[in-house]
C-alpha cells in the first residue's frame, strides 16, 4: 500500500509514533511518504519506500499567520496525485485532519477518492483543540475522517465526552520495537553519569507546563536527601530555565543533568534506574513505555492514558497529579533495596512487551482495511 503520513516532525511522541510507524510500515513492504515541514527527527534514513517531502511556506508580506494548512493541503493532492497514494494517516488533529479533509475534497473533484486515517494523540483534543478557536474544525475534520483511532481508551473516552463526535473511535497504543531498548549493549556509559554508588533519575519530555517539571525537582530533592542520586533531565523547553532556578535555590545544583535533546534516548535510559513522569495530563506517555522497555520502573501520575501503560505496583508505581511525598515514598521504596529493584526492573520491561511493534503495527493496517471500507460504503 502506498501510504501518506502527515505529523509533527519535532522532538514529541506524537511525530515519534508517526515516524516509527512508518518505518515499521516500510519494513513490512509499504511505501510511506512523509508529509511535514522538516525532516522527522527519527527518520535517519530515506530508501526507496521511505520518502519525505516538505512542506514549504514562503513569507508574503500581507501574510501575518503563514498558511501552513493550505500548503499542507496542496502538498497532499500534488504527492498523491504524483506517487498514487492510496491512503492519508495524519497523526494530531489540527490542523493535518483539517489539511487532510481539504485534500480529500480537491482529489474528489478530480475524480481521485483517497481514504484518511486520523490519529488523535492527547494535547490536540485535552488542552489545545478542545478550544473554542478550534473546536468545531476539530469537530468536522475527526467527523469527516474515514477511521478515527485514538491512543489510549482513556483519550477515547476524552474525545466522546469533549467533542460532538459521531465516529466510532478505534483504540490502537502506542507502540516501540522493544528490541532497540534492549539495555545490554555494550556501551552502555554509566560512569559518565554518576559515581556506581548513585541512583539514576531519568524524566525526558519538552519541559512544558503540563509536565509539572517542578514536581521532578521536588521528587528528587527528598530522594537525594535519602539516598546518593543523580537526576538526569532530557529535552528542552519553557520550563527548563525555572528548573534550573529550582535546583538552584535547593542547593541541587550539582547532581542534576540538563541534558537538552537526544534522539538516542535508549542510550541514556541503559544507565537509568528510576523514570519520573509527574504529568498533569498524558493521553498515553510513550516516554514512559520507552523507559519500561530498557527495564526502567516507572513513578508516574495516575492521569489520563498513564494507567494504561504503568502498571500500578508492577512496572512502577502511580500518584495523583501534584501529590510529590507519595511519588517520593514510592520511588525510595524502589530504589532503597536492590533486590527490589531488580525486580521491578524486569518486570517494567515484561510490562513493556505488550506494546511491542510486533502486535501494535496490524492493528493499524487493520484500521487501514477498514478506511477503505468506510469510504466506499459511504460511512
Ligand atoms: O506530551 C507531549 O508534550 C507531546 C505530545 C505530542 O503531541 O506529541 O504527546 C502526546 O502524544 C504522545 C504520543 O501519542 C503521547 O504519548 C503523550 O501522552 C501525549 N501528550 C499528552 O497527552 C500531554
Amino acid at each position: 500500500m502506498k501510504i501518506a503520513i502527515v505529523c509533527y516532525p519535532t522532538f514529541g511522541g506524537s511525530g515519534v509514533v508517526a515516524t516509527e510507524l512508518g518505518i515499521a510500515l516500510a519494513e513490512r513492504g509499504h511505501e510511506i511518504h512523509f508529509i511535514t515541514y522538516k525532516q522527522p527527527v527519527r527518520l535517519e534514513l530515506l530508501s526507496w519506500n521511505i520518502q519525505f517531502h516538505e512542506v514549504s511556506v514562503p513569507p508574503y508580506p500581507l501574510f501575518k499567520y503563514q498558511p501552513y494548512e493550505l500548503a499542507l493541503s496542496s502538498k497532499l493532492v500534488n504527492i498523491v496525485k504524483r506517487y498514487k497514494i492510496d491512503l492519508l494517516h495524519v497523526h494530531y488533529a489540527i490542523p493535518h485532519a483539517y489539511a487532510g479533509y481539504m485534500a480529500k475534497q480537491m482529489l474528489k473533484a478530480e475524480g481521485i477518492h483517497v481514504p484518511m486515517v486520523t490519529t488523535l494523540h492527547g494535547t490536540d483534543i485535552t488542552l489545545v483543540g478542545n478550544h473554542p478557536f478550534y473546536k468545531p474544525a476539530v469537530t468536522f475534520s475527526i467527523n469527516e475522517s474515514d477511521v478515527v483511532t485514538s491512543v489510549s481508551q482513556s483519550l477515547k473516552d476524552d474525545t466522546l465526552r469533549l467533542f460532538d463526535v459521531h465516529r466510532d473511535i478505534q483504540v490502537v497504543p502506542n507502540f516501540i520495537d522493544v528490541s532497540k531498548y534492549n539495555n545490554t549493549f555494550t556501551d552502555c556509559q554509566r560512569d559518565m553519569m554518576a559515581e556506581p554508588h548513585e541512583r539514576i533519575i531519568t524524566h525526558i519530555s519538552n519541559l512544558r507546563p503540563v509536565k509539572r517539571v517542578m514536581d521532578i525537582i521536588e521528587v528528587f530533592d527528598r530522594i537525594v536527601a535519602e539516598m546518593p542520586a543523580k537526576l538526569l533531565l532530557v529535552g528542552d523547553g519553557p520550563e527548563k530555565k525555572p528548573a534550573e532556578e529550582l535546583c538552584r535555590r535547593k542547593g541541587i545544583s550539582d547532581k542534576v543533568i540538563f541534558f537538552g535533546n537526544s534522539s538516542e534516548i535508549n542510550k541514556i535510559l541503559c544507565f537509568s534506574d528510576l523514570f519520573l513522569l509527574p504529568s498533569e495530563k498524558e493521553s498515553f506517555g510513550l516516554a514512559a513505555l520507552e523507559a519500561m522497555a530498557s527495564g526502567v520502573p516507572v513513578i508516574s501520575t495516575n492521569t489520563g492514558g498513564l494507567p494504561e501503560v504503568n502498571e500500578d505496583g508492577v512496572s512502577g508505581y502511580l500518584s495523583n497529579v501534584g501529590d510529590v511525598r507519595d511519588m517520593s515514598i514510592k520511588a525510595l521504596s524502589i530504589l532503597k533495596d536492590p533486590e527490589t529493584l531488580a525486580t521491578f526492573k524486569s518486570q517494567a520491561r515484561r510490562s513493556a512487551q505488550k506494546f511491542d511493534t510486533k502486535s501494535i503495527l496490524p492493528l493499524y493496517e487493520a484500521t487501514y482495511e477498514l478506511a477503505f471500507e468506510n469510504a466506499s460504503n459511504g460511512i
